[in-house]
């Protein structure tokens, strides 16, 4: 069970978990609406998108078209989850997860930067910005006046984001920090002229021993010092703006801290938790798009004297591309319904959906190019320029890598950092028990019973879920410390998480009677019987012998290859 207090006030009538009260379902969302939110949960994003925007030509520009930015200005596309007093529309998690949906269906450029400027550029000041922060630059960021941008990355500090190296010193009057150091690779970095920034601050510690600790504070570009460089050329999301950011001896004011002196890394990872569920339902909104186009094909293609869509290769294409669609949208609005009922922790849940939308947008992409055949190959058709724009939503806010990293020692409560975990014989008992409140969380039990709680129909489901912990396959396995390893445990904490998510799902769409929910029951049973096999495959090789010495093997060959600067085997014709 999830513990009481895991779960806030408001989510007692919607599923705070007691072993007296019924799981919590799938969530339903509340009818409560402003003006700002009719707007946002109506067709007009949808239209304004499709009618108004065009993405090849934002493509062309390496930038947004006027008509298109003032449009979503006036929507308060810019202020989505600023709350109305503050001049913003006042959306809920699930109801941005909604908009931004919208947006990821027709321009992931766009979304981008949308997203770099409320997801995470401006989303600190609404953490933990103190009121007077709040009121002095979320009206003007809400309206789209100035644009916001986080500025985390440096030259030598991507994944290891603890390693950077800007500093900001505190003047000796104690009215202003000076900031020097450079950021690269930032969203919107030549556009905004309000960054959250994080730099090393000299921190006096208890001990009376001063140390260098992450800080974060709120820049203006009118302090002076601040500049940009030109916008990056990229692979994809070309119309959004990428730069470096230099500060120069900048005169931040003592007040623009933003949260406590020294806890500026939970700051930044805060951030990035809160802002990863929108990259989900984004990228349910792109493979919504992509598969329409998919599917338009395939039933008018006529080849061998039949429609592609009969044939078989194609088939398990479609159904494999809806399966990863159902179950990635499916963990965006668990987590930002888990997030709205005030959850405390979602870190884990929030990288598993970013890990999770990434790939299957990349999978389901590549597939609907193949559908396509040469089509899927040609600009005009604009599939292209989505498998390009998607490319990076794997490495960006996390790369998958580091993330899976972060699941698994997430999951298994390891203390330490990344390089130099050394992990007990108990982690994947303790693994089992995180996965135990993640599947709670989402209404799948624990416990020995499912019945009354997932729909009969799907019983099988359930019980597949259900065997990796009624068998204890967890507990069963061996200590592991390396890389290889944790890989395969988040790969099968993953699968577990969405066969969880999807027998939820589908549950409640059969208890509802819904019109799809046979279909859905379909999705849900077929994706479960893949990643049930999934799962044992993963955990299989984590104690396997064979698997092991691969591991090994692999190692060698890597160092080999390395050393070598590249490959090593001599060519076939003795070159
Ligand atoms: S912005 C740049 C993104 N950069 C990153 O994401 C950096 C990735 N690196 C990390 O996250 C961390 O450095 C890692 C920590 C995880 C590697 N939540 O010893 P540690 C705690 C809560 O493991 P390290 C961009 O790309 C941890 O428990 N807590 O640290 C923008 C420990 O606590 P304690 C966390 O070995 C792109 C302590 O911190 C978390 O250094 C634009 C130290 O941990 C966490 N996550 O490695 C996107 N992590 O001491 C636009 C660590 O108590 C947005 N901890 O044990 C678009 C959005 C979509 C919009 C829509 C589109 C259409």
């Amino acid at each position: 069970w999830v513990r009481r207090s895991d779960v806030g006030s408001e989510g007692a009538h919607v599923g705070g978990l007691s072993p007296s009260q019924p799981l919590r379902p799938y969530p339903t969302q509340p009818g409560q609406r402003s003006p700002g939110l009719c707007i946002c949960l109506s067709l007009a994003p949808f239209h304004y998108l499709k009618e108004v925007n065009d993405p090849a030509e934002n493509e062309k520009l390496e930038s947004i078209e006027t008509a298109t930015l003032e449009g979503l200005k006036e929507m308060g596309a810019f202020g989505l989850q600023v709350p109305e007093e503050l001049g913003g529309i006042g959306l809920t998690n699930t109801q941005y997860a909604r908009v931004v949906e919208v947006v990821g269906v027709h321009d992931l450029g766009v979304g981008i930067s949308l997203g770099a400027h409320q997801s995470i550029g401006f989303k600190g000041i609404l953490l933990f910005g103190t009121q007077s922060q709040k009121e002095k630059y979320l009206p003007k960021l809400a309206s789209g006046e100035t644009m916001a941008a986080f500025c985390l990355t440096e030259p030598s500090s991507g994944s290891d984001a603890a390693s950077i190296k800007t500093l900001a010193e505190l003047s000796p009057c104690g009215k202003f920090y000076t900031l020097n150091g450079g950021k690269i690779w930032i969203s919107n970095g030549g556009t905004a002229e309000i960054f959250t920034v994080f730099a090393k601050t000299p921190v006096k510690e208890p001990t009376g021993e001063v140390k260098d600790k992450i800080s974060a504070f709120i820049v203006e570009r009118a302090f002076g010092g601040v500049t940009s460089g030109p916008p990056e050329k990229k692979m994809g999301i070309k119309c959004s703006n990428t730069a470096e950011v230099h500060f120069d001896n900048v005169k931040v004011p003592a007040e623009n801290l933003l949260g406590e002196l020294g806890k500026g890394f939970m700051v930044a990872v805060s951030i990035l938790n809160n802002g990863r569920f929108g990259m989900a339902s984004a990228l349910a909104g792109t493979m919504r798009g992509v598969i329409v186009k998919a599917v338009d094909h395939a039933a008018n293609r006529k080849q061998f004297g039949d429609k592609i869509s009969n044939y078989g290769a194609i088939q398990e294409k479609i159904a494999r591309m809806a399966m990863l669609h159902y179950v990635t949208e499916s963990m965006a609005y668990v987590v930002s319904a888990n997030m709205d009922m005030k959850v405390p922790d979602y870190k884990l849940e929030a990288s598993i959906s970013k890990i999770f939308a990434s790939e299957a947008a990349w999978y389901v992409t590549d597939e609907c190019i193949q559908v396509l055949g040469g089509m899927g190959y040609m600009k005009e058709t604009g599939v292209e320029r989505v498998l390009r724009d998607l490319r990076i939503f794997r490495i960006f806010e996390g790369t998958n890598d580091i993330l899976r990293l972060f699941v698994a020692l997430t999951g298994i409560e390891v203390r330490g950092s990344l390089c130099s975990v050394v992990l007990n014989p108990f982690v994947l008992s303790l693994f089992c028990s995180s996965l135990f409140s993640l599947c709670s969380k989402v209404g799948i039990p624990t416990g020995l019973s499912l019945e009354g709680i997932v729909h009969p129909g799907l019983d099988n489901s359930a019980y597949l879920v259900r065997e990796f912990f009624l068998k204890d396959l967890f507990l069963r396995a061996q200590p592991c410390n390396q890389q290889f390893h944790l890989k395969r445990v988040a790969d099968a904490a993953i699968d577990i998480y969405a066969m969880a998510v999807v027998i939820s799902r589908a549950s409640r769409s059969l208890s509802l009677g819904q019109p799809t929910a046979e279909h859905e029951k379909l999705l849900c049973q077929t994706w479960s019987h893949e990643a049930f096999e999934r799962v044992r495959e993963n955990l299989r090789a984590v104690k396997s012998s064979t698997w092991n010495q691969s591991f090994a093997d692999m190692k060698l060959i890597s160092n080999a290859v390395v050393q070598n600067k590249g490959i090593l085997a001599t060519h076939p014709l003795g070159f």
